[in-house]
């Protein structure tokens, strides 16, 4: 678990390239909002999360909630890299009966700690974990990772609201920050800014940071570990489809997958250049 930031760089593009070769067989699944938050997972599960792929349920295993379920390519990848099941295994993604289902679904994905997808009630299910933990006297972290779309949900501020009277400073947000949702720019949808000042408001200790740049996002991530007193939220600021040029800001790729025309274009813009049939990642 000590990469270096070039390391946990170059493993986030690999497992941008995972997304997208995923996303291509499938036909099917969330582009934009799993290349945004790739690299929040990527350090999530490669530098600071305790977990252990031979044991799922490790006692001693952080948790991990994917609030915006439907980036659930973006945790099979990291799931498949740290070893969880098989990287070939991602070639199934959303086939029939194939255990990587179009969100996250913890009764059949080794390394799924509950299921989500019905965006606003992740946050809800963290602080249930984060109470939960803590009641028991245990040091596990709850990590959780929202939309800025998602915030949307008024779910999400009742469970806010819950985290700072609860005192969880066990718990960790992670709102990936991108501007863009399903229809188009959130600000114009329902502009849900400022961010960072409505969860300073309900009593959360707020980081800002660029949601790619892994050393920033290393930093809040330890800052958060040592807040005490207060649930802490990393407002990250991303960008949708984040790695591939021509998905990049694009509200059509939120729900659309890559091309077998877009293939190629797309892996040559993260630096993959071999046959792509023949590799899974
Ligand atoms: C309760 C609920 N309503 C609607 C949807 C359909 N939906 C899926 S993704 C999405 C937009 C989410 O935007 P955001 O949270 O910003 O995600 P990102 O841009 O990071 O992909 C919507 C409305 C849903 N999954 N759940």
């Amino acid at each position: 678990m000590n990469e270096t930031i070039a390391q946990l760089e170059e493993k986030a593009r690999n497992l941008r390239v995972a997304v997208v070769k995923a996303l291509h067989k499938s036909q099917s699944g969330h582009t934009g909002g799993s290349l945004s938050a790739i690299d929040m997972v990527t350090v999530l599960y490669f530098h600071t999360m305790r977990h252990d792929s031979a044991n799922p349920r490790w006692e001693g295993r952080d948790r991990f909630v994917l609030c915006k379920g439907h980036a659930a390519p973006a945790q099979y990848v990291a799931l498949a890299e740290a070893g969880y099941f098989p990287r070939e295994d991602l070639m199934m993604l959303r086939r029939l009966g194939s255990h990587l289902q179009g969100h996250p679904d913890s009764k059949v994905t080794p390394g799924v700690e509950v299921c989500t997808g019905s965006l606003g009630q992740g946050l809800s299910m963290a602080n249930g974990m984060a109470l939960g933990l803590r009641l028991d006297g245990k040091e596990n972290r709850v990590y959780a990772l929202l939309g800025d779309g998602e915030l949307q949900e008024g779910q999400v501020w009742e469970a806010a609201m819950a985290a700072s009277h609860y005192r969880l400073d066990n718990l960790c947000a992670l709102i990936d920050c991108n501007g863009l949702q399903i229809d188009g720019e959130v600000a114009r949808v329902m502009g849900v800014e400022s961010v960072p000042d409505k969860f300073r408001a309900f009593g959360w200790h707020v980081l800002e940071i660029d949601g790619h740049d892994i050393g920033a996002i290393i930093a809040a991530l330890s800052q958060a570990k040592v807040t005490k007193g207060q649930p802490t939220a990393i407002v990250a600021r991303t960008v949708k489809g984040k790695g591939v040029s021509f998905f990049e800001n694009k509200a059509s790729y939120h729900g659309v997958p890559p091309s077998d025309e877009e293939l190629p274009r797309a892996l040559e813009c993260l630096g993959c250049f071999e046959d792509c049939e023949k590799i899974s990642h």
